[in-house]
């Protein structure tokens, strides 16, 4: 399609504007681990139709977002096999008798390469969409997410994924130190516990967007076909 216009979206605390050749939908790790029964997240009792619920909303904004010709970020969280960038607090930390490293239901736990620690089909990334790798929570912490975006003159960026709390929310706020706008589409993100999500969600929009703006699937949908529709029938 195009890659010009403005689209205006209606979010909190108060429209969310973005340049269509300066934004990028980087979605958080909706990775088989988290959001597949039998994964990581269950085996450490997660409900994970908490997470699951999110899928089609994505699948619709990755959909749009590509026929659009806009770009695409994954993320994935995980370690190198030989687990020499896995600090020893993050090993250790919960006390679960198996912790990250160790054999899984899907393989070894959060070790890229695994079945477990890869996409989920239904969002499996195209070969020409970035997929950072990440050992921390959030994606900016020992990734080249941050040049990747750089080189490609992204200003803003819709952030999906999971989870809420915690690699949705580390993200926003890395991002927004680094000078970039998020906008994150609550139905787009989950988190295993509802209070959380709520509160997540909460964080981000707080006193005038002091970490980004909050909106849901649809009216970033309307609002990117409407801009769209306007750059090829001006
Ligand atoms: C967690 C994540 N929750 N992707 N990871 O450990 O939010």
């Amino acid at each position: 399609m195009t890659t010009n216009g403005t689209a205006i979206v209606e979010a909190e605390p108060y429209p969310f504007e973005f340049e269509l050749d300066r934004t990028a939908l980087l979605i958080i790790d909706m990775q088989r681990d988290f959001l597949e029964p039998g994964g990581f997240g269950e085996m450490l009792g997660n409900d994970v139709l908490q997470l699951r619920r999110v899928i089609e909303p994505n699948r619709r904004v990755l959909a749009t977002w590509r026929a659009a010709g806009l770009p695409v970020l994954h993320t994935r969280e995980g370690h190198r096999p030989d687990l020499s960038d896995l600090p020893r607090s993050k090993k250790v930390r919960g006390r679960g008798t198996s912790t990250i490293g160790d054999p899984g239901p899907m393989g070894r736990i959060l070790v890229r390469g695994e079945p477990g620690h890869d996409i989920i089909p239904e969002l499996y990334p195209m070969p020409e969409e970035p997929v950072v790798d990440k050992p921390g929570k959030g994606a900016f912490f020992a990734t080249d997410l941050h040049a990747i975006l750089q080189h490609r003159r992204i200003e803003k960026l819709i952030v999906t994924g999971v989870t809420t709390e915690v690699c949705v929310n580390t993200t926003v706020r890395e991002a927004n130190d680094r000078g970039y706008d998020c906008l994150v589409p609550a139905d787009c993100v989950g988190s295993y516990f509802p209070e959380f999500q709520e509160s997540g969600l909460k964080m981000i929009k707080a006193q005038g967007g002091i970490f980004g703006w909050v909106s849901d699937s649809e009216k970033l949908l309307q609002a990117l076909v409407t801009a769209v529709e306007a750059h090829l029938h001006p």
